[in-house]
């Protein structure tokens, strides 16, 4: 089977948040991200969602950055080709360098163009099995709102909590908050906010009922990382650190991590990302689909994701209304007992109206 790529178009949409997202590293009031539409040559449509942020406070690349990548190098590599696999994308994109939002932005979408010509929903083209997915919320609130957002997310259904924290963290309010919920999954997420010098901080964690520690060092940091998971029983997760399949090669050799975040946006797309997969599963690393605070698209792939067989931590899946009053997807994603059902059309599974993406 053969995909002429026909037509490559790209939309920014720029919309409020319904609540004030705060982390260590920033505060989030409105989300910037460009969709991308594929159009092959019989009319099918696939597609795509770029993930970076307005300004580079959690990665390097930015909605400028990838608006210029995307329209001046990326498309007029991709535009008229005939292709006969989506892993043929990741070739024509690997002389651009670095960039991986923006290729990944272009190239899911590809992937949902071939799952819609295959006729089949994009979960079950890369082989995936789970057709219920496991929710999971993340708490980004100061001490003050922590006991309240996570009493609303229990109340909404959700079984995996994630809470941001910081050295500075109240640990005995943490372990108060844990105790509460023994049947709650709880996530902690560092954002890279412990060094050399507050690494003893760190270890007070390890006691508060965390099932995993994430990124609790710079995404450099692999000594850092390898000394916690020896020295603590919360086993420790890489978000920002994983960028390509050689970061977890990396990570396997030092022992520096038991799990890790899969960002697909991060790695680039599908193509390296089922790589990352596969090593993973061969060298038992746990894997769970990480959030940006994304929209529809992007979640949509993201779910499709979380159906692989090795996949089974539960990932940043919250339902459409968490972060919008409105997402550009029809049906919105929807959180029920605890879980998203994942969609049987073609591609993606959902259907797509950018006009929704306003402000
Ligand atoms: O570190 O996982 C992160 C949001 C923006 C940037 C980085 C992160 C996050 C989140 C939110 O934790 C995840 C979500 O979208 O649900
Ligand atoms: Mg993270």
């Amino acid at each position: 089977m053969v995909v002429t790529i026909r037509e490559i178009r790209f939309q920014r949409i720029h919309k409020k948040l319904k609540k004030t997202f705060v982390t260590s590293l920033q505060t989030v009031n409105d989300r910037e991200a460009i969709m991308v539409t594929i159009i092959s040559d019989n009319g099918l449509e696939g597609f795509g969602e770029c993930v970076a942020f307005s300004t580079p406070w959690y990665t390097e690349e930015t909605v400028e950055s990838c608006a210029f990548v995307m329209e001046r190098v990326l498309k007029p590599l991709l535009q008229g080709r005939i292709l006969s696999s989506p892993h043929e994308v990741a070739t024509v994109f690997a002389p651009v360098k670095g960039n991986h939002m923006a290729k990944a932005a272009i190239e899911i979408a590809v992937w949902d163009l071939f799952a819609k010509y295959e006729g089949v929903p994009l979960w079950q083209y890369i082989g995936g099995i789970h057709k219920h997915i496991p929710a999971g919320v993340v708490v980004a609130a100061g001490a003050d709102g922590l006991l309240h957002d996570i009493e609303q997310a229990v109340s909404k259904g959700y079984s995996r909590i994630k809470i941001k924290i910081t050295a500075e963290s109240d640990i005995d309010l943490l372990k108060e908050a844990i105790s509460r919920y023994p049947d709650i999954m709880f996530f902690a997420d560092a954002n890279g906010g412990f060094n050399k010098d507050s690494f003893g901080q760190l270890t007070l964690f390890d006691d508060v009922g965390f099932s995993l520690m994430e990124q609790p060092f710079g995404k450099q940091e692999w000594d850092l990382h390898a000394q916690a998971k020896k020295q603590m029983k919360t086993p420790i997760c890489l978000d920002e650190s994983i960028t390509s399949i050689h970061d977890v090669e990396r990570m396997i050799e030092m022992q520096a991590a038991d799990i890790i975040v899969l960002k697909m946006g991060r790695l680039g797309g599908w193509h390296e990302t089922l790589k990352v997969v596969d090593l993973c599963r061969r060298n038992s690393i746990g894997m769970w689909v990480g959030g940006m605070i994304e929209f529809g698209i992007s979640k949509a792939h993201n779910l499709a994701l979380a159906s692989l067989p090795d996949i089974v931590l539960p990932g940043d899946f919250s339902d459409s209304r968490h972060f919008w009053n409105e997402d550009v997807i029809t049906p919105e994603i929807e959180v029920i007992d605890g879980k998203i059902e994942l969609q049987q059309q073609a591609g993606i599974g959902y259907s797509v109206d950018l006009n929704k993406a306003r402000l």
